[in-house]
Protein backbone atom coordinates (compact mmCIF):
# COMPACT_ATOMS: atom_id res chain seq x y z
CA UNK A 1 0.00 0.00 0.00
CA UNK A 2 1.61 3.52 -0.65
CA UNK A 3 0.13 6.07 1.48
CA UNK A 4 -1.75 8.93 0.01
CA UNK A 5 -2.48 12.72 0.78
CA UNK A 6 -6.48 12.76 1.81
CA UNK A 7 -6.40 15.57 -1.29
CA UNK A 8 -4.88 13.41 -3.37
CA UNK A 9 -7.68 10.22 -2.92
CA UNK A 10 -10.14 12.87 -2.76
CA UNK A 11 -9.12 13.96 -6.45
CA UNK A 12 -8.26 10.81 -7.98
CA UNK A 13 -10.71 7.96 -6.84
CA UNK A 14 -14.15 9.21 -7.13
CA UNK A 15 -16.99 7.23 -6.64
CA UNK A 16 -19.68 6.14 -8.89
CA UNK A 17 -23.63 7.64 -7.48
CA UNK A 18 -25.02 4.17 -8.84
CA UNK A 19 -22.62 1.93 -6.75
CA UNK A 20 -23.90 -1.39 -6.49
CA UNK A 21 -24.65 -2.78 -2.47
CA UNK A 22 -21.54 -4.79 -1.21
CA UNK A 23 -22.03 -7.55 1.19
CA UNK A 24 -20.36 -6.81 4.65
CA UNK A 25 -17.22 -8.94 5.40
CA UNK A 26 -17.09 -12.00 6.34
CA UNK A 27 -16.86 -12.73 10.34
CA UNK A 28 -13.45 -14.43 11.10
CA UNK A 29 -13.68 -16.64 14.44
CA UNK A 30 -13.71 -17.15 17.07
CA UNK A 31 -16.58 -14.61 17.62
CA UNK A 32 -18.55 -13.24 20.59
CA UNK A 33 -22.00 -14.90 21.89
CA UNK A 34 -24.87 -12.21 22.07
CA UNK A 35 -24.10 -11.81 25.82
CA UNK A 36 -20.51 -11.34 25.85
CA UNK A 37 -21.35 -8.58 23.07
CA UNK A 38 -24.10 -6.96 25.39
CA UNK A 39 -21.43 -7.73 28.18
CA UNK A 40 -18.87 -5.88 26.63
CA UNK A 41 -20.95 -2.71 25.75
CA UNK A 42 -21.05 -1.63 29.60
CA UNK A 43 -17.42 -1.14 29.50
CA UNK A 44 -17.79 0.49 33.57
CA UNK A 45 -18.59 -1.89 36.53
CA UNK A 46 -18.92 -1.85 39.98
CA UNK A 47 -17.42 -4.36 42.37
CA UNK A 48 -18.64 -4.85 46.28
CA UNK A 49 -16.85 -6.59 48.68
CA UNK A 50 -18.90 -7.12 52.19
CA UNK A 51 -19.52 -9.49 54.65
CA UNK A 52 -17.91 -9.98 58.29
CA UNK A 53 -14.58 -8.78 57.24
CA UNK A 54 -15.76 -5.50 57.18
CA UNK A 55 -16.15 -5.75 60.64
CA UNK A 56 -13.12 -7.61 61.59
CA UNK A 57 -10.71 -6.19 59.78
CA UNK A 58 -9.10 -9.08 57.46
CA UNK A 59 -9.20 -9.91 54.34
CA UNK A 60 -9.89 -13.59 54.53
CA UNK A 61 -12.02 -14.60 57.44
CA UNK A 62 -11.21 -17.49 58.60
CA UNK A 63 -14.71 -18.95 58.84
CA UNK A 64 -15.29 -19.74 62.36
CA UNK A 65 -16.50 -15.80 62.73
CA UNK A 66 -19.37 -15.57 64.64
CA UNK A 67 -22.22 -14.24 62.85
CA UNK A 68 -22.76 -11.57 65.31
CA UNK A 69 -20.03 -9.28 64.09
CA UNK A 70 -22.15 -8.53 61.11
CA UNK A 71 -23.92 -5.48 62.15
CA UNK A 72 -23.98 -2.11 59.76
CA UNK A 73 -25.52 0.61 61.64
CA UNK A 74 -26.80 2.67 58.46
CA UNK A 75 -26.73 0.18 55.27
CA UNK A 76 -28.22 1.84 51.95
CA UNK A 77 -28.05 -0.27 49.06
CA UNK A 78 -30.02 3.20 46.93
CA UNK A 79 -26.54 4.67 47.47
CA UNK A 80 -24.67 2.55 46.50
CA UNK A 81 -26.13 2.51 43.29
CA UNK A 82 -26.37 6.18 43.11
CA UNK A 83 -22.61 6.92 43.18
CA UNK A 84 -22.19 3.60 40.65
CA UNK A 85 -24.78 5.59 38.11
CA UNK A 86 -23.43 8.80 38.99
CA UNK A 87 -19.33 7.45 38.34
CA UNK A 88 -21.21 6.22 34.94
CA UNK A 89 -20.58 2.22 35.75
CA UNK A 90 -23.91 0.19 34.07
CA UNK A 91 -23.95 -3.00 36.56
CA UNK A 92 -22.83 -4.23 40.00
CA UNK A 93 -21.31 -7.25 41.32
CA UNK A 94 -21.80 -8.30 45.14
CA UNK A 95 -19.94 -10.66 47.17
CA UNK A 96 -22.78 -12.86 48.34
CA UNK A 97 -20.62 -15.27 49.94
CA UNK A 98 -16.65 -14.68 50.38
CA UNK A 99 -14.24 -17.14 51.45
CA UNK A 100 -15.65 -17.52 55.07
CA UNK A 101 -18.56 -18.90 54.20
CA UNK A 102 -21.34 -15.86 55.25
CA UNK A 103 -24.17 -15.41 53.30
CA UNK A 104 -25.13 -12.16 53.01
CA UNK A 105 -28.48 -13.58 52.21
CA UNK A 106 -30.88 -15.87 54.47
CA UNK A 107 -30.04 -19.21 52.60
CA UNK A 108 -32.08 -22.07 53.42
CA UNK A 109 -29.09 -24.12 53.30
CA UNK A 110 -26.81 -22.88 56.37
CA UNK A 111 -27.33 -20.83 59.59
CA UNK A 112 -24.15 -19.26 58.76
CA UNK A 113 -25.77 -15.70 57.20
CA UNK A 114 -27.87 -13.07 57.95
CA UNK A 115 -30.35 -14.67 59.54
CA UNK A 116 -28.92 -15.18 62.59
CA UNK A 117 -27.06 -11.65 62.57
CA UNK A 118 -28.25 -8.44 64.53
CA UNK A 119 -28.42 -6.22 61.68
CA UNK A 120 -32.52 -6.09 61.32
CA UNK A 121 -33.08 -7.93 64.03
CA UNK A 122 -32.41 -11.14 61.91
CA UNK A 123 -34.94 -10.51 58.87
CA UNK A 124 -32.44 -8.26 56.77
CA UNK A 125 -31.32 -9.55 53.41
CA UNK A 126 -27.83 -7.33 51.29
CA UNK A 127 -28.71 -9.12 47.95
CA UNK A 128 -32.92 -8.18 48.17
CA UNK A 129 -31.68 -4.27 49.41
CA UNK A 130 -28.96 -4.03 46.36
CA UNK A 131 -30.94 -5.79 43.48
CA UNK A 132 -34.40 -4.16 44.60
CA UNK A 133 -32.25 -0.68 44.36
CA UNK A 134 -30.84 -1.96 41.10
CA UNK A 135 -34.10 -2.28 39.19
CA UNK A 136 -35.06 0.73 40.54
CA UNK A 137 -32.23 2.96 39.67
CA UNK A 138 -31.86 1.21 36.54
CA UNK A 139 -28.23 -0.83 37.35
CA UNK A 140 -27.55 -4.57 36.20
CA UNK A 141 -27.14 -6.71 39.06
CA UNK A 142 -24.39 -9.09 39.19
CA UNK A 143 -23.19 -11.94 42.50
CA UNK A 144 -19.93 -13.05 43.52
CA UNK A 145 -20.63 -17.02 45.03
CA UNK A 146 -17.12 -17.77 46.38
CA UNK A 147 -16.68 -21.85 45.73
CA UNK A 148 -13.85 -21.77 48.73
CA UNK A 149 -15.62 -22.11 51.73
CA UNK A 150 -14.03 -22.08 55.26
CA UNK A 151 -17.28 -22.18 57.36
CA UNK A 152 -19.31 -24.89 56.05
CA UNK A 153 -19.02 -28.65 57.38
CA UNK A 154 -19.44 -30.19 53.99
CA UNK A 155 -16.66 -28.29 52.12
CA UNK A 156 -14.33 -30.67 51.16
CA UNK A 157 -16.11 -33.97 51.01
CA UNK A 158 -16.84 -33.72 47.13
CA UNK A 159 -20.03 -34.01 45.26
CA UNK A 160 -21.89 -33.16 48.45
CA UNK A 161 -20.07 -29.77 48.47
CA UNK A 162 -21.02 -29.33 44.88
CA UNK A 163 -24.46 -30.19 45.19
CA UNK A 164 -24.42 -27.61 48.30
CA UNK A 165 -22.94 -25.22 46.23
CA UNK A 166 -25.24 -25.28 43.49
CA UNK A 167 -28.40 -25.12 45.24
CA UNK A 168 -27.06 -21.62 46.65
CA UNK A 169 -26.23 -20.61 43.53
CA UNK A 170 -29.81 -21.67 42.41
CA UNK A 171 -31.04 -19.94 45.84
CA UNK A 172 -29.28 -16.40 44.45
CA UNK A 173 -30.05 -16.83 40.65
CA UNK A 174 -33.82 -17.42 41.34
CA UNK A 175 -34.98 -14.97 43.94
CA UNK A 176 -33.95 -11.65 42.78
CA UNK A 177 -34.32 -11.07 39.14
CA UNK A 178 -32.43 -11.11 36.16
CA UNK A 179 -28.68 -11.38 36.85
CA UNK A 180 -25.87 -9.73 34.44
CA UNK A 181 -23.00 -11.50 35.63
CA UNK A 182 -21.79 -14.62 38.13
CA UNK A 183 -18.54 -13.99 39.36
CA UNK A 184 -16.67 -17.29 39.79
CA UNK A 185 -13.30 -16.96 42.23
CA UNK A 186 -10.57 -19.19 41.75
CA UNK A 187 -9.67 -19.90 45.27
CA UNK A 188 -9.27 -23.19 46.24
CA UNK A 189 -7.71 -23.48 50.25
CA UNK A 190 -8.59 -26.04 52.99
CA UNK A 191 -11.96 -25.53 54.63
CA UNK A 192 -12.50 -25.78 58.32
CA UNK A 193 -11.87 -29.66 58.26
CA UNK A 194 -8.77 -28.76 56.74
CA UNK A 195 -9.45 -30.62 53.02
CA UNK A 196 -9.39 -29.07 50.00
CA UNK A 197 -12.35 -29.03 47.83
CA UNK A 198 -12.64 -30.24 44.01
CA UNK A 199 -15.03 -28.03 42.35
CA UNK A 200 -17.49 -29.51 39.53
CA UNK A 201 -17.40 -26.31 37.57
CA UNK A 202 -19.10 -27.98 34.65
CA UNK A 203 -22.07 -28.69 36.94
CA UNK A 204 -22.16 -24.85 38.73
CA UNK A 205 -21.84 -23.72 35.11
CA UNK A 206 -24.56 -25.59 33.77
CA UNK A 207 -26.91 -24.02 36.60
CA UNK A 208 -26.37 -20.89 35.56
CA UNK A 209 -27.20 -21.20 32.18
CA UNK A 210 -30.33 -22.89 33.20
CA UNK A 211 -31.76 -20.12 35.29
CA UNK A 212 -29.97 -17.31 33.72
CA UNK A 213 -29.15 -17.79 30.29
CA UNK A 214 -28.18 -13.99 29.76
CA UNK A 215 -25.87 -13.88 32.49
CA UNK A 216 -22.16 -13.89 31.41
CA UNK A 217 -19.98 -16.30 33.61
CA UNK A 218 -16.53 -15.05 34.67
CA UNK A 219 -13.84 -16.79 36.17
CA UNK A 220 -9.80 -16.91 35.37
CA UNK A 221 -10.78 -18.89 31.67
CA UNK A 222 -14.30 -17.78 31.55
CA UNK A 223 -16.07 -19.46 29.72
CA UNK A 224 -17.34 -15.85 28.97
CA UNK A 225 -15.29 -13.53 31.07
CA UNK A 226 -11.88 -14.13 31.91
CA UNK A 227 -9.41 -12.48 34.74
CA UNK A 228 -6.69 -10.04 33.11
CA UNK A 229 -4.17 -11.98 35.17
CA UNK A 230 -3.34 -9.36 37.96
CA UNK A 231 -5.71 -7.30 40.51
CA UNK A 232 -4.39 -4.32 39.50
CA UNK A 233 -6.76 -3.22 36.69
CA UNK A 234 -5.11 -3.32 33.42
CA UNK A 235 -4.87 -4.99 30.32
CA UNK A 236 -2.06 -5.33 27.98
CA UNK A 237 -0.70 -2.85 25.30
CA UNK A 238 -2.00 -6.32 22.93
CA UNK A 239 -5.15 -7.88 24.08
CA UNK A 240 -7.04 -9.85 22.46
CA UNK A 241 -10.40 -11.26 23.22
CA UNK A 242 -9.11 -14.66 22.14
CA UNK A 243 -7.85 -16.81 24.22
CA UNK A 244 -6.25 -20.90 24.52
CA UNK A 245 -7.86 -21.72 27.38
CA UNK A 246 -6.29 -25.32 27.34
CA UNK A 247 -3.36 -25.17 29.45
CA UNK A 248 -5.07 -22.90 31.96
CA UNK A 249 -6.72 -23.29 35.16
CA UNK A 250 -8.99 -22.25 37.66
CA UNK A 251 -7.24 -20.77 40.63
CA UNK A 252 -3.58 -22.13 39.57
CA UNK A 253 -1.09 -20.27 41.50
CA UNK A 254 0.73 -18.16 38.73
CA UNK A 255 2.41 -15.43 40.27
CA UNK A 256 0.12 -12.22 38.54
CA UNK A 257 0.90 -11.34 36.06
CA UNK A 258 -0.21 -13.66 33.76
CA UNK A 259 0.81 -12.74 30.70
CA UNK A 260 -1.65 -14.85 28.76
CA UNK A 261 -4.43 -13.57 30.53
CA UNK A 262 -3.04 -10.07 30.30
CA UNK A 263 -2.77 -10.20 26.43
CA UNK A 264 -5.09 -12.95 25.37
CA UNK A 265 -3.91 -14.91 22.31
CA UNK A 266 -3.85 -13.91 18.58
CA UNK A 267 -4.75 -18.20 17.84
CA UNK A 268 -7.31 -18.67 20.97
CA UNK A 269 -9.92 -20.88 19.37
CA UNK A 270 -12.22 -19.98 22.23
CA UNK A 271 -13.36 -15.85 22.97
CA UNK A 272 -12.79 -14.90 26.34
CA UNK A 273 -12.58 -11.23 26.82
CA UNK A 274 -11.18 -9.44 29.59
CA UNK A 275 -12.40 -7.92 32.71
CA UNK A 276 -9.62 -5.68 35.00
CA UNK A 277 -10.47 -6.33 38.91
CA UNK A 278 -9.23 -3.67 41.16
CA UNK A 279 -10.29 -2.12 44.17
CA UNK A 280 -10.23 1.58 44.79
CA UNK A 281 -8.31 1.25 48.20
CA UNK A 282 -5.82 -1.45 48.74
CA UNK A 283 -7.86 -4.33 50.12
CA UNK A 284 -10.57 -5.45 49.02
CA UNK A 285 -12.64 -5.06 52.41
CA UNK A 286 -12.85 -2.17 54.25
CA UNK A 287 -10.27 -1.20 56.44
CA UNK A 288 -10.63 2.36 58.68
CA UNK A 289 -7.23 2.53 58.27
CA UNK A 290 -7.25 3.13 54.35
CA UNK A 291 -9.57 5.49 54.47
CA UNK A 292 -6.62 8.07 53.11
CA UNK A 293 -5.14 5.20 51.22
CA UNK A 294 -7.98 5.81 48.15
CA UNK A 295 -7.26 5.87 44.49
CA UNK A 296 -6.62 9.43 43.11
CA UNK A 297 -8.70 10.69 40.35
CA UNK A 298 -5.82 10.74 38.19
CA UNK A 299 -4.72 6.99 39.15
CA UNK A 300 -8.56 5.78 38.22
CA UNK A 301 -7.91 7.46 35.23
CA UNK A 302 -5.20 5.94 34.07
CA UNK A 303 -6.03 2.97 34.82
CA UNK A 304 -9.89 3.19 32.89
CA UNK A 305 -8.01 4.21 29.91
CA UNK A 306 -5.47 1.17 30.56
CA UNK A 307 -9.14 -1.00 30.57
CA UNK A 308 -11.58 -0.17 28.71
CA UNK A 309 -8.96 1.35 26.75
CA UNK A 310 -6.93 -1.61 26.40
CA UNK A 311 -10.17 -4.00 24.97
CA UNK A 312 -11.23 -5.26 28.51
CA UNK A 313 -13.64 -4.18 30.95
CA UNK A 314 -12.91 -1.99 34.21
CA UNK A 315 -14.37 -3.72 37.24
CA UNK A 316 -13.51 -1.29 40.13
CA UNK A 317 -14.19 -2.20 43.92
CA UNK A 318 -15.71 -0.19 46.43
CA UNK A 319 -15.38 -1.45 50.01
CA UNK A 320 -18.37 -0.89 51.39
CA UNK A 321 -17.71 0.57 55.17
CA UNK A 322 -19.10 -0.48 58.86
CA UNK A 323 -22.01 1.80 58.59
CA UNK A 324 -23.23 0.04 55.31
CA UNK A 325 -21.81 2.74 52.53
CA UNK A 326 -19.26 3.60 50.38
CA UNK A 327 -17.14 6.00 52.35
CA UNK A 328 -17.03 9.59 51.36
CA UNK A 329 -13.68 9.31 50.23
CA UNK A 330 -14.42 6.31 47.67
CA UNK A 331 -17.32 8.76 46.65
CA UNK A 332 -15.06 11.70 45.69
CA UNK A 333 -12.70 9.82 44.20
CA UNK A 334 -14.86 7.96 41.09
CA UNK A 335 -16.75 10.75 40.88
CA UNK A 336 -13.27 13.15 39.91
CA UNK A 337 -12.77 10.13 37.44
CA UNK A 338 -16.00 10.21 36.16
CA UNK A 339 -15.33 14.22 35.92
CA UNK A 340 -11.78 13.32 33.96
CA UNK A 341 -13.39 11.04 32.09
CA UNK A 342 -16.22 13.21 30.82
CA UNK A 343 -13.82 16.03 30.41
CA UNK A 344 -11.71 14.02 27.81
CA UNK A 345 -14.07 11.87 26.02
CA UNK A 346 -17.72 13.40 26.83
CA UNK A 347 -20.26 14.77 24.45
CA UNK A 348 -18.55 17.41 22.36
CA UNK A 349 -15.27 16.40 23.07
CA UNK A 350 -13.97 14.39 19.89
CA UNK A 351 -12.37 16.50 17.30
CA UNK A 352 -12.79 14.67 14.38
CA UNK A 353 -16.86 13.76 14.73
CA UNK A 354 -18.22 14.73 11.18
CA UNK A 355 -14.85 15.61 9.67
CA UNK A 356 -14.12 15.18 5.91
CA UNK A 357 -12.19 11.87 5.69
CA UNK A 358 -11.05 9.62 3.12
CA UNK A 359 -9.02 6.18 2.18
CA UNK A 360 -7.02 4.29 0.27
CA UNK A 361 -9.46 1.36 -0.13
CA UNK A 362 -13.19 1.27 0.88
CA UNK A 363 -15.35 -2.09 0.49
CA UNK A 364 -17.84 -1.31 -2.92
CA UNK A 365 -15.93 1.41 -3.93
CA UNK A 366 -16.58 1.70 -7.30
CA UNK A 367 -14.77 4.51 -9.17
CA UNK A 368 -16.69 6.51 -12.04
CA UNK A 369 -16.32 10.08 -13.75
CA UNK A 370 -18.14 12.06 -10.77
CA UNK A 371 -16.72 12.91 -7.82
CA UNK A 372 -18.42 11.83 -5.08
CA UNK A 373 -17.67 11.92 -0.96
CA UNK A 374 -17.27 8.54 0.86
CA UNK A 375 -20.84 8.81 2.33
CA UNK A 376 -22.41 7.58 -0.44
CA UNK A 377 -21.09 4.33 0.71
CA UNK A 378 -22.01 1.88 2.89
CA UNK A 379 -18.53 0.78 4.44
CA UNK A 380 -16.99 4.30 3.70
CA UNK A 381 -14.14 6.14 6.03
CA UNK A 382 -17.29 8.77 6.90
CA UNK A 383 -18.59 6.00 9.25
CA UNK A 384 -15.50 6.28 11.65
CA UNK A 385 -16.66 9.86 12.17
CA UNK A 386 -20.49 9.60 12.66
CA UNK A 387 -20.20 8.69 16.36
CA UNK A 388 -22.51 5.69 15.60
CA UNK A 389 -20.34 2.40 16.86
CA UNK A 390 -22.85 0.07 14.92
CA UNK A 391 -21.53 1.55 11.19
CA UNK A 392 -17.97 0.86 10.03
CA UNK A 393 -15.51 1.59 7.62
CA UNK A 394 -14.96 -1.87 5.94
CA UNK A 395 -12.01 -2.68 2.90
CA UNK A 396 -12.09 -5.44 0.15
CA UNK A 397 -11.82 -9.01 1.23
CA UNK A 398 -8.31 -10.20 0.90
CA UNK A 399 -7.38 -6.62 1.93
CA UNK A 400 -4.69 -6.99 5.02
CA UNK A 401 -3.89 -3.12 4.94
CA UNK A 402 -5.24 0.21 4.44
CA UNK A 403 -5.16 3.36 5.66
CA UNK A 404 -7.65 6.52 6.19
CA UNK A 405 -7.46 9.92 7.06
CA UNK A 406 -9.38 12.46 8.91
CA UNK A 407 -8.76 16.40 8.51
CA UNK A 408 -9.50 18.32 11.71
CA UNK A 409 -11.24 21.71 10.83
CA UNK A 410 -7.82 23.78 12.10
CA UNK A 411 -4.70 22.41 13.55
CA UNK A 412 -5.84 21.28 16.67
CA UNK A 413 -3.86 20.06 19.61
CA UNK A 414 -4.46 16.50 20.98
CA UNK A 415 -3.11 13.81 22.28
CA UNK A 416 -5.74 10.42 22.74
CA UNK A 417 -6.63 9.10 19.73
CA UNK A 418 -9.76 6.36 19.98
CA UNK A 419 -10.32 3.46 17.66
CA UNK A 420 -12.62 0.48 17.77
CA UNK A 421 -13.71 -2.64 15.47
CA UNK A 422 -16.88 -4.17 14.54
CA UNK A 423 -15.77 -6.88 17.44
CA UNK A 424 -19.46 -8.90 16.52
CA UNK A 425 -17.19 -9.60 12.95
CA UNK A 426 -14.07 -10.76 15.05
CA UNK A 427 -10.79 -9.06 16.11
CA UNK A 428 -9.04 -7.99 13.41
CA UNK A 429 -6.43 -5.48 13.74
CA UNK A 430 -2.76 -6.97 14.64
CA UNK A 431 -0.55 -3.82 13.69
CA UNK A 432 -1.53 -0.53 13.28
CA UNK A 433 0.23 3.01 13.35
CA UNK A 434 -0.92 6.57 13.34
CA UNK A 435 1.43 9.37 11.97
CA UNK A 436 0.33 13.27 11.08
CA UNK A 437 2.44 15.40 8.60
CA UNK A 438 5.75 16.35 9.39
CA UNK A 439 5.26 20.40 9.09
CA UNK A 440 1.69 22.17 9.24
CA UNK A 441 2.56 23.26 5.50
CA UNK A 442 4.34 20.14 3.58
CA UNK A 443 1.58 19.16 1.69
CA UNK A 444 1.37 15.88 2.95
CA UNK A 445 4.64 14.51 1.36
CA UNK A 446 6.38 13.90 4.92
CA UNK A 447 4.44 12.01 8.06
CA UNK A 448 5.98 11.74 11.82
CA UNK A 449 4.45 8.71 13.03
CA UNK A 450 3.16 9.56 16.24
CA UNK A 451 2.23 5.99 18.00
CA UNK A 452 2.40 2.45 16.86
CA UNK A 453 0.14 -0.84 18.01
CA UNK A 454 -1.18 -3.77 17.78
CA UNK A 455 -4.75 -4.61 19.00
CA UNK A 456 -7.84 -2.49 18.57
CA UNK A 457 -10.73 -4.98 19.59
CA UNK A 458 -13.95 -3.36 21.32
CA UNK A 459 -11.79 0.51 22.16
CA UNK A 460 -8.41 1.29 21.90
CA UNK A 461 -7.85 4.58 23.67
CA UNK A 462 -4.30 5.20 21.88
CA UNK A 463 -2.11 7.59 24.11
CA UNK A 464 0.22 9.63 21.70
CA UNK A 465 2.71 12.95 22.87
CA UNK A 466 0.64 15.92 22.61
CA UNK A 467 0.46 16.83 19.00
CA UNK A 468 -0.98 20.13 16.93
CA UNK A 469 -2.18 19.11 14.03
CA UNK A 470 -4.99 19.44 11.10
CA UNK A 471 -4.84 16.01 9.65
CA UNK A 472 -4.48 12.42 11.05
CA UNK A 473 -3.70 9.42 9.39
CA UNK A 474 -4.28 5.73 10.34
CA UNK A 475 -2.42 3.03 8.89
CA UNK A 476 -3.51 -0.87 9.51
CA UNK A 477 -0.33 -2.55 8.60
CA UNK A 478 -1.82 -5.82 9.03
CA UNK A 479 -4.84 -7.73 9.78
CA UNK A 480 -6.26 -11.34 10.36
CA UNK A 481 -8.99 -10.31 8.11
CA UNK A 482 -9.87 -7.02 5.80
CA UNK A 483 -9.59 -4.21 7.99
CA UNK A 484 -13.00 -2.73 9.18
CA UNK A 485 -13.16 -0.11 12.14
CA UNK A 486 -16.24 1.54 13.54
CA UNK A 487 -14.44 4.83 15.21
CA UNK A 488 -11.90 6.87 14.71
CA UNK A 489 -11.79 9.70 17.51
CA UNK A 490 -9.68 12.49 18.78
CA UNK A 491 -9.17 13.99 22.06
CA UNK A 492 -7.49 16.18 24.80
CA UNK A 493 -7.28 15.18 28.51
CA UNK A 494 -7.50 17.70 30.65
CA UNK A 495 -5.66 18.04 33.79
CA UNK A 496 -7.53 16.94 36.72
CA UNK A 497 -8.90 19.87 39.15
C1 LIG B 1 -9.59 -13.00 45.00
C2 LIG B 1 -10.08 -13.19 46.43
O1 LIG B 1 -9.25 -14.08 47.14
C3 LIG B 1 -10.08 -11.81 47.05
O2 LIG B 1 -10.42 -11.84 48.40
C4 LIG B 1 -11.07 -10.95 46.27
O3 LIG B 1 -12.39 -11.45 46.44
C5 LIG B 1 -10.69 -10.93 44.79
C6 LIG B 1 -11.67 -10.20 43.93
O4 LIG B 1 -10.55 -12.24 44.29
O5 LIG B 1 -9.33 -14.17 44.39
Amino acid sequence: MTPLALSAILAMQPISQTAPAVPPPEPIGPLPTARQLAWKDLEFTGFIHFGPNTFTGVEWGHGGEPASVFNPTALDARQWVKVMKDAGMKGVVITAKHHDGFCNWPTELSTHSVASSPWKGGKGDVLRELSDACREGGLKFGVYLSPWDRNNPKYGTGEEYNAYFRAQLREVLTNYGPVFEVWFDGACGEGPNGKRQVYDFPSFRAVVRELQPDAVIFSDVGPDIRWVGNEQGWAGETCWSMLKAEGHGIGDDNPPPIKSLNEGDEHGESWIPAEADVSIRPGWFYHADQDGKVKTPAQLFDLWERSVGHNANFHLNFPVDRRGLIHENDVAAVLGLRKLIDATYGEGTDLARGRTTAGDNMRGFVPSGAFEKPRALEFGTDKLVDGDPKTYWATDDGTKAAMVEVELDAAKAFDRVVLAEPTWLGQRVRKFRISVPATPDNNHRDWTVIAEGTTIGHKRIVRVPETKARHLRVEILDSRACPCLTTLSVHKTKAPG
